[in-house]
């Protein structure tokens, strides 16, 4: 009997698929479409199993729907641009670009490993030109369309990185990527403007039903909608005005003070200038402390009074301006109207500066004392308004400020724009030139792309290192031939990432970025599967960008993803896998130990793949045994002669009842979404099932039919997962066409039946009913039949003492 040796099946048939081309998917088919994308990684290093994770299990799901007849397209690439790779490759003394490519062959390597059904002509890698020519062609078309542009800006800048960030990359103040404290820097930049597409993003959250709940509501949480109004006060003594937006206009008459942040243009044209001394002094001890927590409800409010006033618009009181360390520039108009008795901030601050607290809502029961009040309530001290309840009247409360001419209703949102210029050199220029004549002007799409130079001092110094290259930066203006220079920044990866699915639909095109028929095909992806920690930037960022072009005419569909999967991590000594911490478990040596296979199924096996999960060396083990074991026993059974089997008996029943019932239960688990670790424990138990058939009866009396189906149809389920092993065997079983290519299997319902025998009941030894059982029921399942029945329960006083079951036979109970 040959052993299982994963070493000698595993290449072998990975050559077999790839010289069959068997992972190529055809443009067209008579087939249903499925497309089945993972998220495609950074080629910063090589991968550890909690990348893989996400591969395997977007193949299990790709096999299987090849199985159920889709046309299935899977396709994998890498993010090559941005910071990972380049503070990779700057820490190693290495160009970039060598480094990715480095790097890529090794991953491409670890996945080939695996078995993994890509279609690798479709690879798609964002740092070469043929890629990074169209995110250019996509800036250049966000701009045509008025939704690029530049100003000057506070941006965060992360120190230590040597670049501006996204407000997304900002975590806690740090940079998401080296943990430094984000300091701010005033440049010029290029947004991206995706506010103008707040709304749309929000709304159209609720049509993707195929999302997870927590990932929406990330997002909905991201973009941040506030309902409210923008009011105006006028400044007194003054023709200037000075707008506010509140989400709660019901305590306009609690009004005591205004408060503008301190990065606000107002502030210059409003302070007495006896004060201009004094202010220097103040806006210069805030811009000390740390923007992202100045807003936070524990920091320490500060101010500083303006010597000047606004009048409240409903009641012609006259408050004072202050200038507040909490007010924000970058949300509503970069000025609050302070109203201490029902916003704890402004409370905190109002107390500080002696200014007046001034109750306009009764609340329904008693308020802490000594604290904001924001709570549900009546409107009082509000002139015609007193009386209304609140939050229930506001309705009532807008339409009667808007009717006057007060304020009008406003929707404010957190989403700010997209800040893609990044000042560093790995990522696809900005493709724009600066000319003293025409100012701003934009490549022409024929002369795309702009190339990136590979010999340029990369080192980041704060400013862009493509600044350095005179090569690169002197150049002509498209519009008049004169001198003009091209912007230096490249842009943020995201960009790279926000289009690149729809390129493996046309990957190799040269002269268009996609056909327009061919993805309106392909897309909406019907299956994306990756890390949750991409639930904000990637996706909203993807949605997007392919909303932008729908609107331009180039997609017919606005959302990009119709079904969502988040998988969870693997852990190693409860930590994430990481190479500092030195807990990290590499796919290679998995494969030299146990073969691809066993390590596909550990993966499935571990649990629920949404979960975090626990690397086990003992668990793995454990998987590897049960495919030696099932390998031994489809083996045992290719190799006895067929022969005739006559009538099924009790026990072949059984297993076909076990098979059939087992089939049912995995198919409803894959169609179910993602259970693959009861699947897979199904076939576990099934595999048991059988190999206690073989135990009991002898050889010469196994019913050979009932074992080839059970060895077939086992092959075809388990194929998803342990693609080797299952083609294999069934090329050992005598077949000669691939199982890739083989169907789903179907199960057979008349083999679910149970099927009911009569046996005889004795009551300490006399036989006093027949009752009827399910085949193979187990004792206590049968002595439970037979005590319904009155014919036996009268010669019984009380509970039976002793109860003797011959299975299928006869039940005897002493009582
Ligand atoms: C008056 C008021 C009274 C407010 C009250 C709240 C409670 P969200 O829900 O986050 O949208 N605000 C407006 N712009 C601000 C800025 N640039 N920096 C800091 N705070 C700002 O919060 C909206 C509320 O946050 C607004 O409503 C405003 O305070 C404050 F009893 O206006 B409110
Ligand atoms: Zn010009």
């Amino acid at each position: 009997m040959p052993k299982y040796d994963p070493a000698e099946i595993e290449p072998r048939w990975q050559s077999f698929w790839e010289e069959k081309g068997m992972f190529k998917t055809p443009q067209y088919s008579e087939l249903p479409k499925y497309y089945m994308l993972v998220m495609f990684p950074y080629p910063s290093g090589t991968m550890h199993v909690g990348h893989v994770k996400n591969y395997v299990i977007g193949d299990a799901v790709a096999r299987y729907k090849r199985m159920c007849g889709y046309n299935v397209l899977h396709p994998f690439g890498y993010d090559a641009f941005g910071l990972p790779a380049e503070n990779a490759a700057i820490e190693r003394k290495i160009h970039p670009q060598d480094w990715t490519m480095k790097n890529i062959n090794t991953i491409r390597g670890q996945i080939k490993k695996l078995g993994i059904s890509y279609d690798w002509d479709r690879e798609v890698i964002t740092c070469v030109e043929s890629y990074y020519k169209w995110t250019e062609w996509v800036f250049l078309k966000l701009y045509e369309a008025g939704l690029a542009y530049k100003k000057k800006a506070a941006v965060n800048w992360c120190p230590k990185c040597m670049t501006s960030l996204a407000n997304e990359q900002v975590k806690d103040g740090k940079c998401e990527r080296c943990d430094t404290p984000v300091t701010i820097k005033h440049l010029e930049q290029w947004f991206f403007k995706i506010t103008d597409y707040a709304e749309r993003l929000l709304k159209n959250l609720d049509k993707l039903t195929g999302w997870p709940e927590h990932v929406k509501t990330m997002q909905r949480n991201w973009i941040g909608e506030s309902k409210g109004a923008r009011i105006r006060f006028k400044v007194d003594g003054s023709e200037m005005q000075i707008e506010v937006f509140t989400t709660r206009p019901d305590t306009l008459w609690g009004v005591t003070f205004m408060a503008l942040a301190p990065e606000s243009p107002l502030i210059e044209h409003i302070v007495l200038p006896e004060f201009h001394q004094d202010l220097e002094k103040f806006l210069e001890k805030v811009g000390q402390q740390d923007r992202f927590r100045r807003g936070s409800a524990d920091v320490e409010k500060e101010g500083f009074f303006t010597g000047r006033y606004v009048i409240n618009p409903v009641n012609g009181e006259k408050v004072p301006i202050y200038v507040a360390n909490y007010v924000l520039m970058e949300y509503g108009t970069g000025a609050v109207m302070g109203v201490p008795a029902h916003d704890q901030r402004d409370y905190e601050f109002a107390s500080k500066y002696g200014i007046p607290i001034k109750q306009v809502i009764k609340p329904l029961q008693d308020a802490v004392v000594g604290k904001a009040y924001d709570g549900p309530g009546t409107m009082i001290n509000s002139g015609e308004l007193t009386g209304t309840p609140v939050p229930d009247g506001m309705e009532k409360v807008l339409s009667w400020l808007e009717e006057r001419g007060l304020g009008k209703r406003a929707v404010q949102y957190k989403l700010r724009d997209w800040l893609i210029s990044r000042q560093r050199y790995w990522g696809a220029p900005i493709p724009v030139v600066y000319c003293d004549h025409c100012g701003v002007v934009p490549i022409p799409e024929k002369d795309l792309p702009v190339r990136l130079p590979y010999n340029v001092q990369f080192l980041p110094t704060g400013q862009s290192p493509l600044m350095l290259s005179e090569e690169f930066r002197k150049t002509t203006c498209p519009k008049c031939g004169g001198p003009a220079l091209r912007d230096v920044d490249t842009m943020d990866t995201f960009v790279d990432s926000s289009w690149y699915f729809l390129r493996y639909v046309n990957p190799t095109l040269t002269d268009v970025p996609f056909i327009k028929e061919d993805v309106d095909y392909w897309l909406p992806v019907d299956q994306y599967v990756g890390g949750v920690e991409h639930a904000i930037l990637h996706l909203l960022y993807s949605r997007f960008i392919t909303m932008v072009l729908h609107d331009l005419g180039y997609l017919s569909f606005d959302e990009p993803f119709e079904n969502l999967f988040t998988q969870g991590m693997i852990y190693k000594d409860g930590a994430k896998m990481s190479k500092s911490k030195g807990n990290v478990v590499s796919p290679d040596d998995m494969i030299e130990k146990y073969g691809a296979d066993t390590l596909r199924l550990y993966i499935l096996f571990m649990g629920p793949p949404e979960k975090d999960a626990e690397w086990n060396d003992s668990g793995i083990e454990g998987v590897h045994r049960f495919i030696k074991k099932a390998w031994n026993l489809i083996d045992q059974i290719i190799s006895i002669p067929d022969r005739a089997n006559g009538q099924l008996t009790q026990e072949e029943k059984e297993l076909r009842r076990k098979l059939h019932s087992s089939l049912k239960k995995i198919t409803q688990d894959m169609e179910g979404g993602f259970k693959f670790n009861t699947a897979i424990s199904s076939l576990m138990e099934l595999t048991n099932t059988v190999s206690d058939y073989m135990d009991k009866i002898p050889q010469e009396d196994w019913n050979t039919g009932v074992l080839k189906e059970f060895a077939e149809k086992f092959l075809l389920m388990i194929s998803p997962f342990a693609p080797h092993f299952a083609e294999e065997l069934w090329h050992r079983m005598g077949k000669d066409t691939s199982i890739m290519k083989e169907n789903w299997p179907k199960y057979d319902p008349n083999a679910l039946t149970v099927e009911e025998i009569e046996i005889a009941v004795q009551v300490n030894g006399k036989l006093r009913d027949r009752i009827k059982i399910p085949v193979n029921a187990d004792q206590d399942q049968v002595l439970q039949i037979a005590l319904m029945s009155e014919k036996v329960t009268k010669f019984l006083s009380g509970e039976p003492k002793k109860v003797h079951y011959v299975q299928n036979r006869l039940l005897n109970i002493i009582g």
